[in-house]
């Protein structure tokens, strides 16, 4: 299954997929260019079975980079995971714009919502506290948005391993079972 990752520049598309598809984490922030496509499989159950299924990853440049060609990126995929950062409130005001992309382009996309780089909230709200409540207002319009959407919010860190495998792994169950009732 296709999943494409959408999301402003340097919040963590890559770090997410490095991480679930590699086990691996780079600190070095490396903008993406073009497209890169990953794949790992992972097995899941289908009435009462195992079965192993391949999530294909799309990860674009940003859109706020480069035009998109929503259409070719789209296509095809069955979920859409809109990716905000935790730290930083103005990374989640682009995604309803996407959404309306996606909807544009390929309106039977599912969605997931990943907050990236939890491991670093408490240095950020240490060094500027009156950023607490914009960071929490943040999660709260996330958390609306995922809700209008019928999807998850997955609070994750690349870094350390948090809710990196959950996200990619609700997903692939959430496909399962809609094909099981197929
Ligand atoms: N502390 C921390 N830093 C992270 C985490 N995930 C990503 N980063 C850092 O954030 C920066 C950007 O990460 P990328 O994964 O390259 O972001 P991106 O969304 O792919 O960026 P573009 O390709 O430019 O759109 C890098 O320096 C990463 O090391 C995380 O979970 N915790
Ligand atoms: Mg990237």
């Amino acid at each position: 299954m296709k999943i494409c990752l959408l999301g402003d520049p340097g919040v963590g598309k890559t770090s997410l997929v490095r991480r679930f598809a590699y086990n691996t984490f780079e600190r070095h922030y490396i903008p993406s260019p073009g497209v890169t496509v990953s794949s790992k499989t992972v097995v899941v159950a289908r009435d009462g079975r195992p079965i192993p299924l391949t999530l294909v990853l799309w990860d674009p440049v940003s859109a706020q980079k480069t035009p998109l060609p929503y259409a070719a990126f789209l296509d095809s995929a069955q979920t859409v995971v809109l990716v905000a950062d935790a730290t930083r409130p103005q990374s989640g005001l682009s995604l309803p714009g996407y959404v309306e992309q996606v909807q544009r382009w390929n309106p039977q996309a599912k969605y997931g919502v990943a907050v990236t780089k939890i491991d670093a909230l408490a240095a950020v709200t240490n060094a500027d506290p009156q950023l607490a409540t914009a960071l929490e207002a943040h999660v709260q319009r996330l958390r609306a948005l995922a809700n209008a959407l019928q999807s998850t919010l997955h609070m994750t860190s690349a870094l350390l391993d948090v809710e990196v495998n959950a996200l990619f792994r609700s997903i692939a169950v959430g496909s399962a079972l809609e094909r099981a009732s197929e």
